[in-house]
C-alpha cells in the first residue's frame, strides 16, 4: 500500500499474514465498488480460501509468545501511536470511507474519529490494566489477581461501520496482549486495508494483526470461525446479524469460549406528551435515516403518546419531505446516501410487503429511488446505486413484522400509545434490546424508563444512536450475550483472570486447615443489661 488517498489506484491487494501482502496463487478474486457508483471499482482483493484463514491463524499463533511477553504499557504506547497515526490521516481515510461505503463525509469523519478516540482511551489502559491484591487467610502468603490474554482472537465486522467498530474490538484485544485475525466487511476491503496498514505504520509487529479478504457464509467469515474447532482460536468477535451471531455462539459454545456478539436491534424511541416535539422530531429523523437506517442502533419504532401524536407525525412528516439524498462523494449536503449493499436493499424492499400484507398504512415512501421515481430531495443519478426512498409507516401495532423485525434501511413505524405504562410495554415488546431513547422532560418518567426498558443503552432526550466511545457497546436479549465493547468494560471479553498464590512462608500451609480462625470469648446478652441484676456499674 503506498498511499490512502481519496483517489487509490485500482490495483489487488493481499491479505496480510504474518506482515507479508500475501496474494494466494490461483485465488478467486473479487472487487471492491462503491456503493454509491457501481462503475468506481477502487481494488481487487482475494477471496481467503479455509487454508489462508489458517494460515492466518498460525502466524499469529506464532506471534503470540512475544507480543503477550511485551509489557502493556509498552503495548499501549503502540496503541498510541496508532491514534496518531489515524488522525494524521483521517481527512483521506474518511473520504476513502465514504466513498467505498457511501456514508456521508461527515458522519465518516465520525466513524474515524471514533477509532481514534478508542486509542486514546486504550493507551492509558496499557498502563493501568489493574489486578487485585488481596489478603491471604494465612501469614506469610500473598494472594494477586492478573488479567492474561486469550490467544488468538478471530474478529468478523460489517461494513456500515468499517473503521470504528473494527477499532472496538482490534484495538483493546491488542492491548491487553492477544493477537489477531480480522475478516472485515467485504464492503469496505480498501478502507480495512488502510487501517491495517496504520496499525502495522504503528508498531504493531508482524503476526500480531493479519487480516484475510473474502465473504462472510461459506466463505474467508464461516472459515474464520471454524478454526474454533481446530483449536487455533481462542475467541471470537462478532458484529452483524442476530442469525449469524446465534450459529457462533453454537460454533464458540461448543469449544468452551466465550465470543463477543453484537447484533441486532428494533431500537424504540419514545415521544411523551410533555417532550420538547421539535427536539423529539430531529432526534427521529436521525435515529431512522441517518446512515440510511443502516446502523444496528438505527431507530425501528417511533412509539407516540396520544396527545402529541398528530403534531409529532406531521412535523415528521414535513421533516421526512425535505431530506436530500444522493451519493455523498458527489453532494456533500444528503442526509444519507445509497444502501451499502444489493442484499441489504433486497432485504428493505421485501419490508413493504410485510406492511401492506400486515395491515400497516404506508404515510411516505415509494420503494427503489429510479428516474421516473424520486423523491423532491433526490440528487443524482439513481441508478448508479440502490437507494431508497425514506419510508414512514403509521398503524403499526406490537405482533405485526414490521414492528418486531430489524429492516436495516431508510424506514420506521409509528407506533401510538396512550401513557407511559403502554409506551414501555410497547418498547418492551421486541425480542432486541440494544439501544432505546425517550424525550420527555418529566423526572419520573425519565426515571422509570430508564429502569424498566430492557435495553443495553438508553438516551434521555437524544436519539438512539450515537454511543460514545467510552461507554459500554451492547445489547440484551437477541441484541448480543451479554459482553460489552468500549471503556473498561470491554477487558472482560479479551482477558480471563489469573489468580496467584505466592507463599513466602517456607512451609507448606493448608488453605482452610492450618487456618488460626479467630474464636469469639463468651456469649454477651444485651437483654440481661436490664433484668434486674446489674452488669455494668452505675445501673
Ligand atoms: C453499529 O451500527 O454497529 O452508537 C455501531 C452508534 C455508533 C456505532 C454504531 N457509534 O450509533
Amino acid at each position: 500500500m503506498t498511499q490512502t488517498s481519496s483517489q487509490p489506484t485500482c490495483q489487488t491487494y493481499g491479505h496480510l499474514i504474518g506482515g507479508q501482502d500475501v496474494q494466494p496463487q490461483g485465488a478467486v478474486l473479487f472487487q471492491s465498488r462503491s456503493s454509491g457508483d457501481l462503475s468506481d471499482v477502487l481494488g481487487t482483493f482475494p477471496e481467503a480460501s479455509r487454508a489462508d484463514v489458517r494460515r492466518a491463524c498460525e502466524a499469529a499463533r506464532a506471534a503470540f509468545p512475544r507480543w503477550k511477553a511485551t509489557p502493556a504499557p509498552v503495548r499501549g504506547e503502540i496503541i498510541g501511536h496508532i491514534g496518531r497515526a489515524i488522525a494524521r490521516e483521517k481527512e483521506a481515510l474518511s473520504r476513502l470511507l465514504s466513498r467505498e461505503m457511501s456514508k456521508t463525509l461527515k458522519e465518516a469523519r465520525g466513524d474515524v474519529q471514533e477509532a481514534v478516540d478508542t486509542c486514546a482511551f486504550f493507551q492509558s489502559e496499557g498502563r493501568r490494566l489493574y489486578g487485585q491484591t488481596v489478603p491471604s487467610e494465612m501469614p506469610s502468603k500473598e494472594l494477586k489477581t492478573y488479567r492474561r490474554p486469550l490467544g488468538v482472537v478471530g474478529i468478523v465486522t460489517a461494513g456500515n461501520f468499517p473503521v470504528a467498530v473494527p477499532s472496538w474490538k482490534i484495538i483493546p484485544a491488542l492491548l491487553t496482549g492477544n493477537v489477531v485475525v480480522w475478516k472485515p466487511s467485504e464492503d469496505a476491503p480498501l478502507t480495512s486495508y488502510a487501517f491495517a496498514r496504520l496499525l502495522e505504520e504503528a508498531g504493531v509487529p508482524d503476526g500480531v494483526l493479519n487480516v484475510v479478504f473474502g465473504g462472510g457464509k461459506d466463505a474467508a467469515g464461516q472459515f474464520l470461525v471454524e478454526m474454533l474447532d481446530e483449536r487455533l482460536l481462542q475467541k471470537i468477535a462478532f458484529t452483524g446479524s442476530t442469525a449469524v451471531g446465534r450459529w457462533i455462539g453454537e460454533v464458540a459454545g461448543r469449544n468452551l469460549t466465550h465470543p463477543t456478539l453484537e447484533l441486532g436491534g428494533k431500537n424504540p424511541l419514545v415521544v411523551m406528551r410533555d417532550a420538547d416535539i421539535d427536539n423529539a422530531v430531529q432526534g427521529a429523523l436521525w435515529a431512522a435515516y441517518g446512515t440510511g437506517g443502516q446502523r444496528c442502533t438505527s431507530a425501528g419504532n417511533l412509539i407516540v403518546d396520544a396527545p402529541v401524536y398528530s403534531e409529532f407525525r406531521d412535523k415528521l412528516l414535513a421533516a421526512i419531505q425535505s431530506i436530500r439524498i444522493g451519493n455523498p462523494v458527489k453532494h456533500e449536503d444528503v442526509l444519507y446516501g445509497p444502501f451499502i449493499n444489493e442484499r441489504f436493499f433486497r432485504s428493505w424492499e421485501a419490508h413493504y410487503a410485510w406492511g401492506e400484507e400486515d395491515g400497516a398504512t404506508l404515510l411516505y415512501g415509494q420503494g427503489r429511488i429510479t428516474p421516473g421515481n424520486r423523491p423532491a430531495g433526490f440528487q443524482g443519478d439513481p441508478e448508479a446505486a440502490f437507494y431508497g426512498w425514506p419510508t414512514l409507516w403509521e398503524g403499526v401495532r406490537p405482533g405485526m413484522r414490521l414492528f418486531q423485525n430489524e429492516v436495516f434501511g431508510p424506514t420506521v413505524n409509528l407506533v401510538k400509545v396512550d401513557g407511559f405504562d403502554e409506551a414501555i410495554a410497547a418498547a418492551n415488546a421486541v425480542d432486541y434490546g440494544l439501544s432505546s431513547a425517550i424525550y420527555t422532560n418529566d423526572r419520573s418518567w425519565a426515571h422509570r424508563f430508564q429502569e424498566e426498558i430492557e435495553a443495553g443503552m438508553t438516551s434521555i432526550n437524544n436519539s438512539t444512536t450515537g454511543a460514545e466511545a467510552h461507554m459500554p457497546f451492547g445489547g440484551t436479549k437477541g441484541s448480543g450475550n451479554g459482553t460489552r465493547e468500549s471503556g473498561i468494560w470491554v477487558l472482560e471479553s479479551y482477558t480471563y483472570w489469573q489468580g496467584v498464590n505466592d507463599d513466602i512462608s517456607g512451609r507448606l500451609q493448608l488453605a482452610q486447615m492450618d487456618t488460626a480462625y479467630a474464636q469469639p470469648r463468651e456469649a454477651f446478652s444485651v437483654g440481661r443489661l436490664l433484668s434486674g441484676r446489674s452488669e455494668v456499674d452505675g445501673i
